[in-house]
This record gives C-alpha cells, sequence and structure tokens, in this order.
C-alpha cells in the first residue's frame, strides 16, 4: 500500500530518512492487520492474553513506570508569534523546536518497523471530520489507534480526495524521561512526540489533533474544538435534547456521559455520544451541532464499578486493551474501587505480587491510579443512535463543572451567553491525590481546556464570545458542583445516578417548562422543581447544596481578577466587566 497524495508520499520518505527505520509499513485498518500486530506484541511481551471466557479479545498491556500520564512541562506549542500561544501553553520558536526534536528522532526507529497510519477523526462521511496521519514505531500506538479512531482505507481515501491532512511523527524513542518532548506546530498542522508511548502523549489523534491543533483550526474557521462530553436526554414521551459538559480530569466525565436514571425515573434515557472531546459547528438553522471526533473510549479504570459505571463496566466486556492495570490468578482484570474487597492474590501494573497485606503495609496500588481502557465506543450499551451522524447532534445546553468542596452551588444557570462565558472561563477545580502537587487547592481550569487550549486563553475567550454573536438558537450554559461536603468533610450530594435529578431540571429549562430561583450568579431550582422520589437528600441539604456564600463569593471573585491578570491584556474586557457587577450585585444582596 502506497499513496496518490504525493505531499503525503514525501512526508513519509523524509522521516523514513530522519528515523531510518527497517522497514515501513502502511496500515490499513484490517483485523487481519490486528491480529498481527497482537501476536507479534504477545510474542514480545508487551500484551498479555487476558481470560478469554471472561474477557473476549481482551489484552493487558504494561508501560514503562516512568512513563504513564501526560506531560505537560514537556509539551509544547510552537507558533512564530510568542505571545499566539499564551501563557496557557510552553512555548518554542518552531525552528528551534524542530531541531531540538529531530535530533532526538534522528535514527531513532533503527531496527524497527515504522508504521503509517491514516485516519479520521470524526465519521468518515462527516463535514465536520478531519483527517489525520501519524507515523509510529508503536504496534501499542497502531492498535490503540485502530480503536479510537476511524483508522486505514477509508481514511486514506478521505485524504486523498480532500488533499488535506496533519501531520504526526511519533516514536516512542529510548522513553527517557529526559528525551520527552510534545511539540505542536499548529501554523503548519504538525505534530512531533518522542519519548512516551503513554496514549494521551502518543494516540496523536486525541488530545493533540483533536483538542490543541483543532482548537486553532477552530478559530480560524469558526466553530469550537471542547473537552466535552456529549449526551443525549430523552423523556418518556421520546422527547430527546442533547447536552455537552466539560468537567477536569478527576470529576467524573466518563460516569456522567453513561448516566443511568435513578428507577424513579420511569421511561427516561440518557445516551452516550461521547465521553471526552466534542467539535462543535454552525447548523443549518443557527443551531449549534456537536460530532464526537473519537471512536473509542480511552477512559480511567480505577473508581468505575457496577454500581459508579455499570454501562461502562458492561462495555469492558470484549475488545479492550488494557493498561496497566492489576490482574487476577484466573486471568481477570482489577483496579481500585472495581470490588470493595480486592481479591487475595493480584500481579500489580508493576508485573509484581501484591495482596492487600502487601497494599497495606506499603501504600503501593495494584492498578495505577491513571490505569486505562481502551475500548470501541460502539460496544456501549447506552450509546446513542446518532453518534455517527455526519450532521452531528443539536445541542440545547453546555454544562461547566468542577470539584469544589464548598462555594459553588450543585447547579445554576447563567443570565446569558456572555455571562456564561465568564463562568467557564473561571471554571475552579480542587487537585486530588491523583494529581501531583498539594491536595485541595483550587486550580483554574477555564472550559476545562487549559492543557488542551493551542493558542492564547484569552483569544479563545473571545472566540466564544464570537460564537455566541453568530449563532441564533444559543444553547443555555449551566455550572455543576456535585462534591460539595458538609460540616464533617462527607459529600452532600449522592451523585452518580441521581446527578439525573440535575439533568432534568437543565433539560427542562432548555424546553421553558422549569422554573427557578433568580440569584445574584444566575437561576437555580428551589427544592420544589426538582424530583426528589426515591432520594434522601432534605431540603435542609438541598438548601446547603444550593447556597452561595457572600463572603465565600467575594474571595472567589477576588481570585477570578487575579486570574484573569495571569493570562494578560487579550483576555475580554467584555469578561472583566462581567465580574466588576457581579461584585456589584453581590455587595447589595444580603447576606447569607
Ligand atoms: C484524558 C484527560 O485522558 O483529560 O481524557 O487527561
Ligand atoms: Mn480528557
Amino acid at each position: 500500500m502506497t499513496t496518490t497524495n504525493a505531499a503525503l508520499r514525501d512526508w513519509v520518505a523524509d522521516a523514513a530518512k530522519l528515523t531510518r527505520p527497517d522497514r515501513i509499513q502502511w496500515c490499513d485498518g484490517s483485523q487481519s492487520e490486528r491480529d498481527a500486530l497482537i501476536e507479534l506484541m504477545l510474542a514480545r511481551g508487551e500484551l498479555i492474553t487476558l481470560n478469554q471466557e471472561t474477557h473476549p479479545h481482551c489484552y493487558l498491556h504494561r508501560s514503562d513506570p516512568s512513563d504513564v500520564a501526560r506531560v505537560e512541562h514537556l509539551t509544547y506549542v510552537c507558533t512564530r508569534n510568542r505571545e499566539d500561544a499564551g501563557p496557557n501553553n510552553n512555548w518554542m520558536d518552531p525552528a528551534e523546536a524542530h531541531r531540538t526534536v529531530d535530533a532526538l528522532f534522528d535514527g531513532c526507529m533503527h531496527g524497527r518497523t515504522m508504521y503509517v497510519v491514516p485516519y479520521c477523526m470524526g465519521p468518515i462521511g462527516s463535514p465536520y471530520a478531519r483527517c489525520g496521519v501519524e507515523i509510529t514505531d508503536s504496534p501499542y500506538v497502531v492498535l490503540n489507534m485502530r480503536i479510537m479512531t476511524r483508522m486505514g482505507v477509508p481514511a486514506l481515501q478521505r485524504i486523498e480526495r480532500d488533499g488535506t491532512f496533519v501531520r504526526g511523527l511519533h516514536s516512542i524513542g529510548d522513553l527517557d524521561p529526559e528525551r520527552r518532548l510534545i511539540m505542536h506546530f499548529p501554523e503548519d498542522l504538525s505534530i512531533k512526540s518522542v519519548g512516551s508511548g503513554y496514549g494521551g502523549n502518543a494516540l496523536l489523534g486525541k488530545k493533540c489533533l483533536a483538542l490543541r491543533i483543532a482548537s486553532t483550526m477552530a478559530r480560524d474557521e469558526g466553530w469550537l474544538a471542547e473537552h466535552m462530553l456529549i449526551l443525549g436526554v430523552e423523556d418518556p414521551k421520546g422527547e430527546k435534547s442533547y447536552v455537552a459538559a466539560a468537567f477536569p480530569s478527576a470529576c467524573g466525565k466518563t460516569n456522567f456521559a453513561m448516566l443511568i436514571p435513578p428507577p424513579s425515573f420511569d421511561g427516561w434515557k440518557v445516551t452516550t455520544v461521547g465521553d471526552d472531546i466534542a467539535w462543535i459547528k454552525r447548523g443549518p438553522n443557527g443551531e449549534l451541532r456537536a460530532i464526537n471526533p473519537e471512536a473509542g473510549f480511552f477512559g480511567v479504570a480505577p473508581g468505575t464499578s457496577e454500581k459508579t459505571n455499570p454501562n461502562a463496566m458492561a462495555t469492558l466486556y470484549a475488545n479492550v486493551i488494557f493498561t496497566n492495570v492489576a490482574l487476577t490468578d484466573d486471568g481477570d482484570v482489577w483496579w481500585e474501587g472495581m470490588t470493595s474487597e480486592p481479591p487475595a492474590h493480584l500481579i500489580d501494573w508493576t508485573g509484581a505480587d501484591w495482596t492487600p497485606e502487601i497494599g497495606r503495609q506499603t501504600g503501593r496500588k495494584a492498578a495505577h491510579p491513571n490505569a486505562r481502557f481502551t475500548v470501541p465506543a460502539a460496544r456501549c450499551p447506552s450509546i446513542d443512535a446518532e453518534w455517527e451522524s455526519p450532521a452531528g447532534v443539536p445541542i440545547s445546553a453546555f454544562i461547566f463543572g468542577g470539584r469544589r468542596a464548598t462555594t459553588v452551588p450543585l447547579v445554576y444557570e447563567a443570565f446569558n451567553w456572555s455571562f456564561g462565558v465568564y463562568l467557564a472561563a473561571t471554571l475552579g477545580s480542587e487537585t486530588t491525590a491523583a494529581a501531583e502537587g498539594k491536595q485541595g487547592v483550587v486550580r483554574r481550569d477555564p472550559f476545562a481546556m487549559l492543557p488542551f487550549c493551542g493558542y492564547h486563553m484569552g483569544d479563545y475567550f473571545n472566540h466564544w464570545l464570537r460564537i455566541g454573536r453568530a449563532i441564533t438558537d444559543k444553547p443555555r450554559i449551566f455550572c455543576v458542583n456535585w462534591f460539595r461536603v458538609d460540616a464533617k468533610g462527607r459529600f452532600v450530594w449522592p451523585g452518580f445516578g441521581d446527578n439525573m435529578r440535575v439533568l432534568e431540571w437543565i433539560v427542562a429549562r432548555v424546553r421553558g417548562r422549569a422554573a427557578g430561583r433568580e440569584t445574584e450568579l444566575g437561576w437555580v431550582p428551589r427544592f420544589e422543581d426538582i424530583d426528589w422520589t426515591g432520594c434522601n437528600v432534605t431540603r435542609e441539604a438541598f438548601e446547603e447544596l444550593i447556597a452561595a456564600d457572600n463572603e465565600a463569593w467575594r474571595r472567589e471573585l477576588a481570585e477570578h481578577a487575579e486570574w484573569f491578570e495571569k493570562l494578560g491584556a487579550r483576555v475580554p474586557q467584555q469578561l472583566k466587566i462581567k465580574r466588576d457587577l457581579i461584585v456589584a450585585r453581590l455587595s447589595h444582596a444580603p447576606a447569607a
């Protein structure tokens, strides 16, 4: 296999000249190609076959222990003008960046096969979709790209038809963290990633193309590339609305995307379009429509259980590549949070023996906290009937959420689009044990895009304001917080399936059928506006959940001012004025 596209042919030849592989394999996406790659990895000890009765076509991969997460400090956006990358990105001059990273690619594929992987982000026939080609020396990457994207012949045909593609050169290099770099060149639609095999660094279609590069394409072309799940809510009469929601990591995004309504919501259905990324464009009638550019889920395993996410557990039955989870004695998988009691013996994610006693004594987890599963989205029982619709699905609401023990109410609706943009621009979330550094510190993560926006955050806020002006049928904007705690530090809100109660209010608001109470921050539900059947949240607990304390908000708004200051002069004046307005409103509000 090769290609009629001269630019692609020349680029592959240049990459081969630089990296000097023993052979080049063009990937067609076929089953036989997949089977051969699995055989190869099994033979090299890079995959373990799981119990094929309990987990058909499932395999376990263990990463190098130094290569288990995204590396934000080694991730760069290389624009000609430094300001364009913004204070939210590491920056290097493009010429210097190419020189630096090419030195690491020099001869790095000697003794290896170079795989050429054409892929499409989004349904092949969708005008919203964009194609890329990843060159990689990692069969693990090829297998994962085959799950996460539309990979192979149809993608190559589209590239040959359209004549454009995003170039992504990847090598695991020698996995030395000192020789690891993830470089983005948005001005010539290319990516160079070396030294890591981890998903977010190495599956270049995902964070690199579908967010960092796509966000700059979206800025230039007038659409949105967002770190958002997309879900459908259908009421018992069959009326359906779609919402898109952004949460920073460790806030239960995949769980929310696959939510199962509580038993009292008889006849209600939540369906999943995507769990991580949304590409959103103006539809023919002035509405916003979204596609999920991905074809699979690359989800965090720990914490996933029959209780927290039964749909994910069912999805994980077959055709899964597990990464860095623990292995049971009967060839099954396990991770912290899957069951309340761990099995008596496991092989942990590093390949060492593990027992609950060893865990207690050493504090070592059996699965890595960022252990992952890669699985085709089509396997999900809640997958939406329209999830591959080329025209996308119409979005009625945006939801922004973070992890906040105090201050931020359970749910509130922004007064209007620009107010919603303000709320999303100042979105904060408390750090958890999953991330490095101190726990419980509020980190600003605007639109949950801080690590993924490929250009200046101030320009990004402006872009959102511009989109709002361009569409006639604007989605409403909501904020949620599932994580308020009481004086004893216990979560007040039950979360998971009960989030449906909030979702129902949101959808009813969008349809103009729900009442609420106006506050300084926006519209909130009253106790009687939510269906509490089968739920033991009391009126008092609800009032606590929905309360916005004036003093806490004055502090919060002072932090917002510091945050805007940090982002510099490109933050739209309109947002700074919004802040002053809320401050003024609060100063006239009676004490909570
Ligand atoms: C992810 C992330 O892997 O946001 O989706 O880090
Ligand atoms: Mn994500």
